[in-house]
């Protein structure tokens, strides 16, 4: 459908603005988007009242949030799920400055999204108006694209100006000519601010063909050709889509040891190395090591960087679509935007097998869980031993160390898991073993906010069809609990997916206590400004939301709330301080 045909289904008696909102949706959802998650106001009443519109006659999944912060994170990780751009709509004013914080992230991440921001026209601007402020270049370097578009008036509707605003931002938002990431479209509106939609609006279906054939990025990035050498290890950190899986499949080609961060999607396969910091701080693995080949953008560690920093290794690094590139201390040796591996693996096997062997080794070496030996007779005393032993293993009270394994043997391939920025996705990083599981984390500026709404858009899009049965499990913080509480907020009517948030509580913000200054600083001051302690009631806020809430204070207990499969579960788990 044309954009000037969708415009005649819509306005038939509608205004200008309504007019317009309702084409420029329609060409978006022709484009490939398939969800809006918008937020309440006047300016932006045409758009959100079209898209309500195509709501109802099964073109597009709406979401509506009331805090635009929360709607943004939303967005993103909607974005994140699809890999398409997420409409955003907002009103003027502060509203349009609470989406900074997931266009940032999105920014750092490349994640699509297209942000409609509505505003006053120019002659209502700089004078004092209410709810206004300067909201072209709000965001500055951290947007792809920015569009000032004039309000629309009687007369002016101009449906290949529409059609080709929005594949402008959409092709932006992509990456079809550089990375992807956000965009914004800052859409001035003029009273009347929108005109009755056709209430027998009729909206052409998409094409079956287009249902679920997302519009992929046009052309293929060069690929440089590299062959297997000594000593080389490949590195994936935090990435998108299937970048994990290219970098797992490079490391079997080079017969190299994969050293995988837990949210790089490369988390898997036979050469996969756990336990890999200490490795990498080994003199026997890390300091033999000549070369790097690197996906995605690592984090989670001090040893990666301090490897590619060291004097005569050399790293190369295939590109994302990440804002900038990955190169600490300017050490990185070359840039390349795709790999092809030539000739066959480094005929060195004990080198991977080195690795990979050591890991398991050191992971065993520090698992705390209770040994319980499976019984080789029906001999009535050890048969008692051994329930003595399983007993003791389900009473004892839940570590970091088991909190991470739990919830990675409960995860599997139609689930989704999301790790919050702090203490915990650093403990899943050092213990979990290889699977293939779709694991996500804000690692763009690895903020403590937005991992509540970030997890609730990809239960919300990896749920959307009624077949799939996964839930989306969350690890996070208290603190990080706290920063987004307000996420925990469906408004009647909203699709509630199936999430659990698992939120480790220490009282406040442990990750500071590993820091130099935690044993310098005066402990009353340090607890006050960096531990920041609380005493929030987890009980009551997930009463207050309408959230189902559980104690889980033994291995047992957590294990029994992790297999529950419906409706959105908070388990508190308490974790000691030190
Ligand atoms: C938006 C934002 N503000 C501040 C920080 C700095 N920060 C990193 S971790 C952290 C504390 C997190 O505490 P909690 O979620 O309880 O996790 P814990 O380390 O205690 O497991 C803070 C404040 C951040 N990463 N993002
Ligand atoms: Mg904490």
């Amino acid at each position: 459908m044309s954009a000037g045909a969708a415009a005649d289904e819509f306005a038939s008696d509608g205004s200008a603005a309504t007019e317009f909102a309702a084409s420029l949706l329609s060409e978006f959802l022709r484009l490939g988007v398939q969800h809006v998650v918008l937020s309440p106001g006047s300016r932006s009443q045409a758009l959100a009242l079209a898209a309500a519109e195509l709501e109802k006659v099964g073109r597009v999944q709406l979401h509506v949030r009331i805090d635009e912060r929360v709607a943004g994170f939303v967005a993103l990780g909607l974005a994140v799920e699809t890999g398409l751009p997420t409409l955003v709509v907002t009103t003027s004013g502060t509203a349009v400055a609470n989406l900074h914080p997931a266009v940032l992230e999105a920014h750092h991440s490349g994640v699509p999204l297209i942000l409609l921001t509505a505003d006053r026209p120019p002659e209502l601007r700089g004078i004092g108006s209410n709810q206004t402020t300067q909201q072209f270049g709000l965001f500055g370097h951290g947007i792809r694209f920015v569009r000032e578009v004039a309000a629309p008036s009687r007369g002016s509707y101009d449906g290949s100006a529409v059609v080709q605003l929005a594949g402008e931002a959409f092709a932006a938002a992509m990456g079809h000519s550089d990375a992807s990431g956000p965009v914004q479209l800052n859409l001035a509106f003029r009273e009347p601010l929108s005109g009755p939609v056709v209430p027998a609006l009729e909206v052409a279906p998409v094409p079956t063909d287009r249902v679920g054939a997302p519009v992929k990025l046009p052309s293929t990035p060069a690929q440089s050709r590299v062959s297997a050498a000594p000593r080389t290890v490949v590195g994936a950190g935090h990435a998108p889509g299937t970048v994990g899986e290219r970098a797992e499949e490079v490391a079997r080609q080079l017969g190299a040891p994969l050293i995988a961060e837990v949210s790089s999607g490369a988390r898997f396969g036979p050469h996969l190395v756990v336990a890999y910091r200490q490795l990498l701080a080994h003199p026997d693995f890390g300091g033999q090591v000549q070369r790097v080949i690197l996906f995605g953008h690592p984090t989670l560690s001090r040893e990666i960087p301090a490897l590619i920093q060291r004097d005569g290794v050399e790293t190369i690094v295939v590109r994302g679509p990440a804002a900038e590139d990955y190169n600490p201390g300017h050490a990185v040796s070359s840039f390349i935007d795709a790999l092809e591996v030539v000739g066959g693996p480094d005929p060195d096997r004990s080198w991977v097998g080195r690795w990979v062997h050591a890991g398991r080794q050191l992971v065993e070496a520090g698992d705390d869980s209770p040994v319980i030996d499976a019984p080789d007779a029906v001999d009535g005393s050890i048969t008692g031993e051994f329930q003595r032993q399983t007993l003791t293993a389900l009473r004892a009270p839940v570590s970091r160390r088991s909190l991470a394994m739990s919830l990675w043997r409960a995860s599997w391939p139609h689930d989704r898991l999301v790790l919050a920025a702090s203490r915990l996705i650093r403990e899943v990083d050092a213990v979990v073993p290889g699977k293939k599981i779709a694991v996500h984390a804000n690692r763009g500026l690895a903020g403590i906010d937005g991992t509540v709404g970030t997890a609730v858009g990809i239960a919300l899009a990896s749920q959307v069809d009624a077949r799939e049965h996964g839930t989306t499990r969350v690890l996070l913080g208290d603190l990080a609990l706290l920063h987004d509480v307000g996420a925990l907020h469906f408004g009647v009517g909203e699709s509630r997916p199936r999430l659990q948030l698992i939120v480790g509580n220490d009282g406040g913000g442990t990750i500071f206590d590993g820091l130099e200054v935690a044993a310098t600083a005066e402990a009353d001051s340090f607890d006050r400004v960096l531990y920041t302690p609380h005493s929030a009631d987890f009980a009551a806020i997930a009463a207050a939301y309408g959230w189902r809430y559980v104690l889980a204070a033994t291995r047992s207990e957590l294990d029994q709330a992790l297999t529950a499969s419906d409706g959105q579960l908070l388990v508190e788990v308490p974790l000691p301080r030190p």
